[in-house]
């Protein structure tokens, strides 16, 4: 984009406010901007003014480029000894008749089913069940691995390992070693919901600490694993709360250059004990997109998780920062189907994706989980 062209829109956008084009010139600039920065950026910057800042970077990253993959979910269980506020999805084991859990079986059946189909990723997440401990799931990753080695496996969130390596025993190097050993091969982003300790007590008590997350994710990376980060936003957390998830993560980063990608994750109201929160609007949702690619300048993707924000907003996310919709070719997660996302059932065949990218003006290229190209669609 042209510098001046540039500047003159910012100037146009911020005349109100000498703070928010201080802050525009610093982006515009490639400077890192600070936590203060952030801070006002989430008080006082408005969505066109933002989207236009995150767009400019979003655009010197990756052009047009709109990643997604083919992959498929599997859910062992919505069996959980944790009990998170916002969980529409979970069943304590006490009440396990309602819930589900899938035998080692059922769960290499599963992966067997795509056998003929060009997959390159399994992501595997669920509730913590108090019996299916580290030898079950090291079992599985070695039975997926010995049938499939090109598969990538992306399973466990820092709260399911966690809760495994701990009852196991070990250390969080010693377990995860062991899960890499077996065929883990990244992780993802779940669990880290809100860092700030106030909120994530009153949201998610009993599960793993902000620190024990960044540990677990540290540790991996220091293993030579990715991993994705993200933060539940829209409930009960505060405009710092953002700023203190967003500078963990990239203090993180900087250490350890192990994210791929961070997921703003919108929190859904329906079926759960935080339902009288209203959800917050589309207007926030993009800002929240927005601020999130200006404030992490050190990881390369943003993405829009389609089946929990809906597909007309996550195309929409494509000007605001967002370079990722995820993709899937079955999206079987029940997780934001109950939690009361539109997208019930959410399955979108590969053209369809690349259709939903195009009609947004962007470039549909699938990847694999690691971000190298595997096709570019014209
Ligand atoms: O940690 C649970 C969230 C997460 C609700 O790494 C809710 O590629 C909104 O992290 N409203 C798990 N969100 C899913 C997850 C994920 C999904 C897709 C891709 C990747 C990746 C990671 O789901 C939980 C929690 O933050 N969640 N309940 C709810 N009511
Ligand atoms: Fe369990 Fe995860 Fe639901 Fe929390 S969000 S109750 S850890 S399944």
């Amino acid at each position: 984009m042209n510098n001046n062209l540039s500047t003159t829109a910012l100037l146009h956008y911020a005349k109100l406010d000498a703070n928010l084009k201080t802050i525009g010139l610093k982006v515009l600039a490639g400077e890192r901007i600070t936590p203060d920065e952030g801070l006002y950026l989430f008080e006082k910057g408005e969505w066109a003014y933002l989207g236009y800042l995150a767009n400019f970077i979003r655009n010197k990253l990756h052009q047009d480029n709109t990643y997604f993959n083919r992959n498929f979910h599997i859910e062992p269980t919505n069996v959980c000894v944790f009990s998170c506020k916002f969980c529409s999805y979970s069943r304590l084991y006490a009440h396990k008749e309602d819930g589900w859990e899938l035998t080692a079986e059922q769960i290499i059946d599963r992966v067997k089913s795509y056998d003929n189909q060009q997959i390159t990723e399994v992501h595997i997440v669920g509730g913590v069940h108090p019996k299916m401990n580290m030898a079950f799931f090291l079992d599985i990753l070695r039975k997926i691995k010995a049938h499939r080695p090109a598969l990538h496996i992306k399973g466990f969130t820092a709260v399911e390992l966690d809760y495994m390596i701990r009852k196991a025993k070990l250390t969080i190097e010693e377990g995860l070693k062991q899960f890499k050993e077996a065929g883990l091969d990244s992780l993802p982003g779940g669990g880290a919901e809100i860092f700030a300790p106030e909120t994530r007590r009153k949201i998610c008590q009993d599960k793993v600490s902000a620190e024990g997350w960044l540990h677990i994710h540290k540790t991996a990376h220091q293993l030579g694993m990715k991993s994705n980060a993200t933060m539940l936003y829209g409930h009960l957390e505060s405009y710092e709360d953002r700023v203190d998830h967003l500078n963990r993560l990239r203090q993180l980063q900087d250490e350890t250059k192990g994210f791929n990608t961070f997921i703003p994750l919108k929190f859904r109201n329906k079926n759960n004990d935080m339902s009288d929160i209203a959800e917050c609007s589309v207007i926030e949702d993009m800002r929240v997109f927005a601020i999130s690619r200006i404030y992490l300048d050190n990881i390369s993707h943003i993405k829009a998780y389609w089946p929990m924000l809906g597909r007309t907003k996550a195309q929409m996310s494509l000007d605001f920062g967002v370079d990722d919709l995820d993709g899937t070719i079955d999206d079987s997660t029940k997780i934001y189907s109950m939690a009361g996302s539109e997208e019930q059932n959410p399955v979108l065949t590969t053209e369809a994706l690349a259709t939903i990218i195009k009609q947004a003006g962007r470039k549909p290229v699938e990847r694999d989980t690691l971000y190298n190209v595997v096709k570019v669609y014209d």
